[in-house]
């Protein structure tokens, strides 16, 4: 597949319609948006700014530091309105890079002092997601999803025909610091909110916390419920984990940096999705450089991949600058990555009707990046 001229060349990747399945919604916020946040509480006095503005600013964190971080974060942002805020932007900048799909994931949270429930929280993310005004958001607040692929989103999509599309559903996860109690409730929230656009449960976290006894009854609830389940898996090394993990045979699982050989062939037996996310596990140092990544096993062995962000802000990229990543390190032609960006429409916990449209959209895409 070939770039129209020179001048197009560094938008293609942009150009190229993607599909984002792991990013977390307080890891994708804006700088600015951060630092506007930590400004505000710095001048009520609740946080000193400079030091903040400095943890926010700095570039390379081990995966300990990126937690301590993500605590920070959720001092700056969790209120109503400003779950909203983030929410909108977040959406409006994968649209604007072209994510036709992107199963954004957030971990409900509670805090009694300002009124703030895991339902209520989640309305405020429902609420932006209906705040976004620049790009038609469908996210599949459908009467039937799986005959129609028509959706009925409440934002004004209906005679806005012309604006970019983007199809948005939610992943509720549940923090490895949470009980079985906690994570049984955003399993049964999740299920209550399923025709809200809500698709599935993430296990995420600090993976050094937590055992996955405490979370499997949640997580086996969710599927027998038909909720989809992606797992957080192998971050750090933990071979019995990670071997429950598989056999528990999740929908898909993310990171898969710390597999042995046995892990290795079993995820490749049960033919288990990996969300592939290359900035992320360099940044955290989970691998230490790119070319010596998974990502190159799994692409030649045509296991099932998917390139992902994971926390966009955080780690300062975007999903194109992970598709020129994986290409410029794996010497991958444009064709073939058109086609692993097509390909990750087979491993979206969404309906088949989305996945019939999302098909459509490629269609009519290869024709354009010809
Ligand atoms: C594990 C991660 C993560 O849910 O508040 N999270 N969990 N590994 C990662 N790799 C670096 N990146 C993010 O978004 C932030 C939360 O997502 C999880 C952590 O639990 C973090 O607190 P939400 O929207």
């Amino acid at each position: 597949m070939a770039t129209r001229s020179d001048s197009t060349a560094g938008n293609w990747w942009q150009m190229m319609p993607k599909v984002e399945l792991h990013a977390h919604l307080n890891g994708s916020i804006r700088d600015t948006t951060l630092l506007e946040l930590a400004r505000e509480l710095g001048e009520k006095g609740s946080i000193v700014f400079s030091d903040v503005e400095q943890v926010i600013m700095k570039n390379d964190r081990s995966l300990r530091e990126v937690f301590k971080l993500f605590d920070l974060i959720h001092l700056i942002t969790t209120d109503h309105k400003t779950v909203t805020r983030i929410t909108k932007e977040v959406i409006e900048d994968f649209a604007a890079e072209n994510v036709v799909y992107l199963e954004l994931r957030t971990t409900p949270k509670r805090n009694a002092s300002i009124g703030m429930s895991k339902e209520s929280y989640l309305q405020a993310v429902l609420e932006g997601l209906m705040a976004v005004k620049n790009v038609d958001v469908d996210f599949g607040q459908e009467v039937n999803e799986g005959s129609t692929g028509n959706s009925h989103p409440t934002n004004d999509v209906c005679c806005l025909s012309n604006k970019k599309k983007i199809y948005v559903r939610l992943l509720l996860s549940i923090d490895r610091r949470e009980s079985t109690e906690a994570a049984m409730e955003t399993v049964e929230l999740a299920l209550r909110l399923k025709r809200s656009g809500v698709v599935g449960i993430d296990l995420s976290g600090n993976p050094a916390i937590g055992e996955w006894k405490t979370f499997l009854p949640a997580l086996k609830f969710a599927k027998e419920e038909g909720l989809s389940v992606t797992l957080h898996c192998g971050e750090v090394p933990n071979s019995q984990e990670v071997h429950a993990m598989l056999d528990f045979i999740p929908g898909r699982i993310g990171h898969a940096c710390f597999l042995e050989e046995d892990h290795w062939r079993k995820l490749k037996s049960y033919k288990i999705p990996v969300e592939i996310c290359l900035t992320s596990n360099i940044r955290t140092e989970s691998i230490s450089s790119v070319d010596v990544h998974h990502f190159a096993d799994l692409y030649e062995s045509r296991h099932p991949i998917t390139l992902c962000t994971d926390d966009s802000g955080v780690f300062s990229t975007s999903l194109s600058n992970e598709f020129v990543l994986a290409a410029s390190t794996f010497g991958i032609g444009k064709k073939e990555m058109y086609e692993l960006a097509r390909d990750a429409i087979n491993f979206i916990f969404g309906g088949d009707g989305v996945k019939e449209k999302l098909e459509e959209i490629f269609a009519s895409a290869a024709v354009e990046l010809e």
